[in-house]
């Protein structure tokens, strides 16, 4: 790790005379290098001696020759900012180890060895986070993707897999519970205020599924029974105080057990489960086996501190890792080029299991909605990557959307095309084959070819290359028939010029202008580059309806004229279509709009278009609420950004903000009617409720930005009335755009009241940092000089600066300062915690598609950071593939 540069003997890297050297490129590693390691390590025998400032760790390994890896005179187990204390092999201290760039090798002449090594850390020292770290007084670990080597020298690759036994001592007083994988095997106390406990795991994982946890916790403790019959202790671990907000957790890990077994035929394999939730954490949560571990994001939540969209996530992130003790766990991957086979797989079926669990529709719009926010943008940039990547410097940058999203959305294709069933059966298959196996994606999709009976072959293309597939649409109508021409083209990414044509799967349905109906849907795989398709059978041109449930993750470029689009969001029978049809109204009028390209005629007939399918969606009364707010949500900035070539993000921000404000002032009656129709619907946790809390906010983003005054009583009154977050935080999150004494009155009371719950200051930064206020950027630097501020956790971070780049008229400010604000962030950051710095360069790496003199300040502060001293092998890597 090139953030730990050789220290002058005082220790202060700062103090050396030598000037700083500039970073060096890290190796770059290729998915086509991969070769097996040259030994096995069938056992692991770990010893841990705990504390805050130095934990010892001894740690025993069984060593194997690998008959299929080439010879080896010596064994490489990679270390990361750690030394060893003692070598032995076969029971004999040896003086013959060497170090090479922070691995140990050990010489060893036989077949079969016994190696021990002592190390000791300082956990207290750990901000990367990575490894063993302390957070609040209590000891946890992230092992996944190469953490463990902070620990102890190991062959730290997913494909050695070794059963663990563990044993782990400390002070009673300080760490009252002992966790680790597996079982609890004995447990005991000595005279001098220590315990220990052993924990052993029977199933052969990697390191990168090993965890630990030592600290004063709480639980809520539960039991599940399997199909087959044997009962299962599941614990959430919190801290005391904690305890009342964690039932929602273990609902949705009790209905995430039995889903899978009734929609995967995967049953749970240990004694216990346990889950603890931490609140120093990079990410959302890690699948370590019998022991996940949560960002306390993804766990705590009671109804007057956490929103509804808080609930559903933590249901997600619960099934999700809980779906990966099979997905991930059970049959885990060969390399980390394959993390998709484990992400995307994951993925999908915590989406199938939320939209089995709520409203399947509204789930798929979620989804479909955060991939073109997020996965899009990232695969039409600098970024741009397979999901199965050919090379990386820094694993840790290719936890990515792509990896896990549109992983997902290319296995759902699969399924898609073969229909849910003989998707099980492929499913079967492949955990069968592969069980206690490191796999491939070209595993899992040969198993999904035999066990579903398709042919894979072509489709395997979606693993190689990168990039959003554009689908040109044209239909033409003449005498009785209709035919539908399709065009593909998969565009240019980095370092893959040419592409070739992806097979897309399409649902599609063709309606009768007259009736409002259709004569069923239909399956199309567009295989070519071109295709035609003809439809008799229709005497007037029919409207068309493609892209139905967004059977494929791709882009559909069509004129569809606006009458059309209105009919769809009027009368469509598959609600995804009916969403989109909304979008394509908007998103073709706010592109036109913002690039200048919209005569005042088109403008005037696209806003009439525009407001009366609002109007309608505003009124109709066969929408549940739920659907009705995803209708109502305007295209995101990114998502409209997206589809010009070059834009200038003010002016998108103000069309937007525009045609908010027209709909705001023009449907004020609807809206506040709508308002007050959602207010007089009784507080629960049901879904008519939920969807009330959905739209009522929306009522008031509209009635902000189109009458600022009316709207300002409603939100302050929703603010003082609310019985829960979601009603709270919607009426703050409003009035923090509006200039106004009610705006510091709120922003006051909400941390008054909330102070001492972190997830909820979270929230306060968050709403303060993405507002719609134009003094953004000096609410950001205050609050980054607020007490309440550390740049040390995560949370907080992502809460004031990921926040404040989703806010267009501070990040993209004409002036540069949002940049300049972005990156003094990754500068500090990246010493501290490089993991989390580096996410903050993706922003910045938007220049290639941003307007002239924006993309020149915004290179410019990537070359800045470019240019410092140290930098992590994870910034160096973003910001050097940002600047292209
Ligand atoms: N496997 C986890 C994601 C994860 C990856 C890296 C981490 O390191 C900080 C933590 C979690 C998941 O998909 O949930
Ligand atoms: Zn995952």
């Amino acid at each position: 790790d090139i953030a730990r540069t050789p220290s002058t003997p005082d220790g202060n890297p700062e103090m050396a005379d030598a000037p700083p050297e500039p970073t060096k490129a890290p190796q770059l590693i290729q998915r086509e290098d991969y070769a097996p390691f040259a030994w096995l390590v069938p056992e692991v025998a770990l010893r841990f001696d705990l504390g805050i400032e130095r934990t010892r760790v001894h740690s025993a390994l069984t060593v194997q020759r690998n008959a299929r890896a080439n010879t080896a005179e010596f064994i490489r187990l990679e270390g990361d900012g750690i030394t060893p204390l003692e070598v032995t092999v076969d029971g004999e201290a040896i003086n013959s180890w060497s170090m090479d760039d922070g691995d140990l090798m050990v010489p060893l002449s036989g077949d079969t060895h016994q190696i021990e090594i002592v190390t000791e850390i300082d956990p207290s020292a750990n901000t990367q986070l990575m490894g063993l770290f302390a957070s609040n007084g209590m000891l946890c670990t992230q092992c996944e993707a190469e953490g463990f080597r902070r620990i102890t020298f190991f062959p730290d690759r997913p494909d050695v897999l070794s059963v663990y036994s563990v044993r782990m001592s400390g002070s009673k007083d300080q760490f009252p519970i002992l966790l680790c994988n597996g079982n609890l095997k004995a447990s005991g106390e000595r005279p001098d205020g220590t315990h220990w406990a052993e924990w052993h795991d029977p199933w052969p994982k990697p390191s990168y599924l090993f965890a630990l946890v030592a600290g004063d916790l709480v639980a809520n403790r539960d039991t599940f029974t399997t199909s087959s019959g044997r009962e299962v202790e599941l614990a959430i671990w919190v801290r005391d105080g904690d305890l009342e907000r964690t039932d929602h957790a273990m609902d949705s890990l009790k209905r995430a057990m039995k889903w899978d077994e009734e929609t995967f035929g995967r049953e749970y394999d240990l004694d216990t489960f346990n889950v603890v939730a931490v609140s120093d954490f990079n990410m959302g949560a890690m699948e370590n086996k019998g022991l996940n571990i949560f960002n306390t994001k993804y766990v705590l939540a009671d109804r007057a501190t956490a929103t509804d969209g808080d609930y559903d996530a933590i249901e997600g992130v619960m099934a999700h890792e809980y779906f990966h003790n099979w997905s991930g766990n059970r049959v885990t991957c060969r390399d980390w080029f394959q993390l998709s086979l484990k992400e995307g797989f994951t993925v999908l079926r915590d989406q199938l299991f939320s939209q089995d669990m709520g409203s399947e529709s509204v789930k798929r719009i979620e989804d479909v909605r955060v991939l073109r926010a997020v996965q899009f943008p990232e695969d039409s940039g600098p970024l741009a990557h397979p999901i199965r990547p050919d090379s990386y410097r820094e694993i840790s940058n290719f936890y990515t959307s792509t990896v896990y999203n549109k992983g997902a959305e290319v296995i759902r294709m699969m399924r898609t095309m073969c229909g849910p069933e003989r998707f099980r059966s492929g499913c079967d298959l492949y955990f069968d084959r592969h069980d206690g196996q490191a796999a491939t994606c070209e595993d899992f999709i040969t198993a999904i070819e035999d066990g579903a009976g398709l042919d894979l072959r072509q489709f395997r293309l979606w693993y190689r290359q990168a990039g959003t597939p554009k689908v040109k649409v044209r239909l033409e109508h003449d005498g009785d028939t209709a035919t539908l021409h399709l065009s593909q083209d998969v565009p240019p990414t980095p370092g893959q010029p040419e592409k070739l044509p992806v097979p897309i799967p399409l649902r599609l349905a063709l309606f009768d202008r007259e009736s409002g109906e259709h004569e069923g849907e239909q399956l199309v795989i567009l295989e070519h580059a071109q295709a035609s398709l003809t439809f008799s059978g229709f005497a007037a041109p029919p409207v068309l309806s493609i892209n139905r449930g967004f059977s494929a993750p791709v882009a559909i470029e069509r004129d569809t004229p606006v009458e059309d689009l209105v009919f769809l969001a009027a009368n469509d029978d598959d609600p995804f279509a009916r969403y989109e049809a909304m979008q394509d109204l908007v998103v073709a009028y706010l592109r036109d709009a913002a690039s200048g390209a919209l005569a005042s005629e088109r403008r005037a007939a696209g806003q009439q278009a525009i407001l009366s399918a609002f109007a309608s969606a505003v009124t109709d009364e066969a929408l549940d609420d739920l659907m009705r707010g995803e209708l109502l949500i305007l295209p995101g900035h990114s998502y409209i950004s997206e589809q010009l070539a070059v834009a200038d993000p003010l002016a998108i921000h103000q069309e937007r903000e525009g045609l908010k404000a027209l709909l705001g002032s023009r449907l004020q009656t609807e809206f506040a009617a709508m308002h007050a129709r959602a207010s007089a619907i009784s507080d629960g946790s049901d879904a008519v409720a939920r969807g009330a809390r959905k739209v009522k906010t929306q009522a008031l983003v509209y009635l902000a930005a189109g009458v600022p005054e009316r709207a300002k009583e409603i939100a302050a009154a929703q603010y003082d009335t609310a019985t829960n977050m979601t009603d709270r935080l919607g009426a703050l999150m409003v009035l923090a755009g509006l200039r106004s004494p009610e705006r510091t009155d709120k922003i006051l009371d909400f941390y008054t009241r909330f102070r001492d719950n972190p997830l909820v200051i979270d929230k306060w930064f968050a709403i303060q940092a993405q507002s719609l206020h134009p003094d953004v950027i000096e609410h950001v630097k205050a609050l980054a000089k607020h007490p309440d501020f550390n740049i040390r956790n995560p949370n907080r971070v992502r809460s004031l600066f990921m926040a404040f780049t989703g806010a267009p008229q501070g990040f993209h400010a004409a002036s540069g300062e949002g940049y300049r604000l972005i990156a003094d962030l990754i500068l500090e950051l990246d010493p501290i915690n490089p993991q989390t710095a580096a996410r903050f360069v993706a922003p910045l790496g938007r220049w290639r598609r941003t307007e002239r003199d924006r993309a020149t300040l915004m290179r410019a502060e990537l070359e800045r950071i470019s240019k410092a001293p140290k930098l992590s092998r994870d910034t160096f890597e973003q910001v050097t593939r940002s600047l292209g």
